[in-house]
């Protein structure tokens, strides 16, 4: 008998099933073998969404996966020191949905998204949602803000499709993971940019103005058979217990410069000689983004810290 194996990616996944996805077989159901059942170390789960996989055809039905090819990259939140939470495997974009009210994205969730795809050469596209809800000015002034940063950045709302339209032209043959808090519009985003109703929305809580955590498995959904979107569950905050203090201060484009006059190779925010805490008052940074970097430093560890006390005391000097 001929053994039918073909590659695939993981599409979604249901406790010990999966889903697997082939751009001419289509979806299939796919169960796992024995030994890759086993997470690995520092992981919550076997496999993620957008893992390549090879799988041997079982029945008309059903898939076995067989064997797990290496990831070309993946993206991972580390919230608790024993937890590492990979969302993705094999992305090309991360496109970080920030609402600009009901529930508002703080700059600093933005920032932190920035942080997580920045170690893994990850390009992210930060969209604004919701700009129906708040004036032109309010919108312009936070594009605005990271455009400067060098960041690509969107604003859409769903009363018109149209605002769409530059996003979807950039998504073309890629793989983008969408993540945000929950009730950004994820889900409504994905239902317009495949024009299918195949995502569950859900409301709003009028009390707390956040959402309710409609979305609960991460999952593929299709533009075209090679434009590829990841649907995900709304999270609260991006842990970065993963990252060292230096690889945070490498995610702020602010310090480039800087970084490249320093001559080490990789941050490392050596507490004598550090170029970048010498020469703080020739760096320019708004006020509100070294609060933003503080607080990512203060939620690992003291080393590394740069106060913002320490920015504002050495620019007066
Ligand atoms: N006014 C306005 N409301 C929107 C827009 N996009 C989405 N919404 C609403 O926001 C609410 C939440 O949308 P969802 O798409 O379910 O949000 P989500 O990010 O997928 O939420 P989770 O699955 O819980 O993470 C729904 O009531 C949508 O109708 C928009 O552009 N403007
Ligand atoms: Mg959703």
């Amino acid at each position: 008998m001929n053994i039918v194996k073909e590659k695939f990616i993981i599409s979604k996944i249901y406790g010990a099933f999966y889903e697997i996805y082939h751009p001419v077989l289509g979806f299939s159901n796919a169960v796992l073998k024995g030994k890759l059942r086993l997470a690995p170390k520092e992981e919550r789960h076997p496999f993620v969404v957008g893992d390549a996989v090879i799988a041997e055809k079982t029945n008309e039905q059903e898939w076995m996966i067989r064997e797990k090819l290496e990831r070309k990259n993946f993206l991972a939140r580390k919230s608790d020191p024993s937890d590492t939470h990979v969302l993705c495997a094999n992305v090309d974009y991360l496109l970080v949905l920030a609402s600009m009210i009901d529930p508002y994205t703080k700059d600093n969730f933005i920032d932190r998204c920035l942080a997580a795809c920045y170690q893994n050469k990850i390009e992210p596209i930060i969209l604004f949602s919701k700009i129906d809800l708040v004036s032109e000015d309010d919108v312009q002034e936070r594009m605005e803000k990271y455009q400067s940063l060098g960041y690509t950045v969107f604003g859409y709302t769903f009363t018109e499709p149209d605002t769409l339209k530059p996003l979807l032209t950039t998504l073309q043959k890629k793989v983008t993971y969408i993540c945000g808090n929950s009730g950004v519009g994820k889900s409504t985003l994905i239902n317009l940019l495949t024009g299918k109703s195949l995502q569950k929305i859900g409301d709003v809580s009028n009390s707390t103005g956040k959402g309710k955590h409609t979305t609960t498995n991460s999952t593929v959904v299709l533009i075209d058979e090679a434009t590829i979107l990841i649907d995900s569950p709304g999270i609260k905050e991006w842990g970065l217990l993963h990252l060292t203090p230096g690889q945070i201060y490498e995610s702020f484009p602010e310090f480039h410069e800087a970084q490249r006059n320093c001559g080490v190779v990789g941050c490392c925010m050596a507490d004598k000689n550090c170029y970048i805490k010498e020469n703080l008052d020739t760096i320019e940074i708004s006020d509100d983004r070294i609060l933003s970097l503080d607080a990512m430093l203060g939620s690992l560890e003291e080393l590394g810290r740069l106060k913002i006390t320490q920015f504002t005391r050495k620019r007066r000097r």
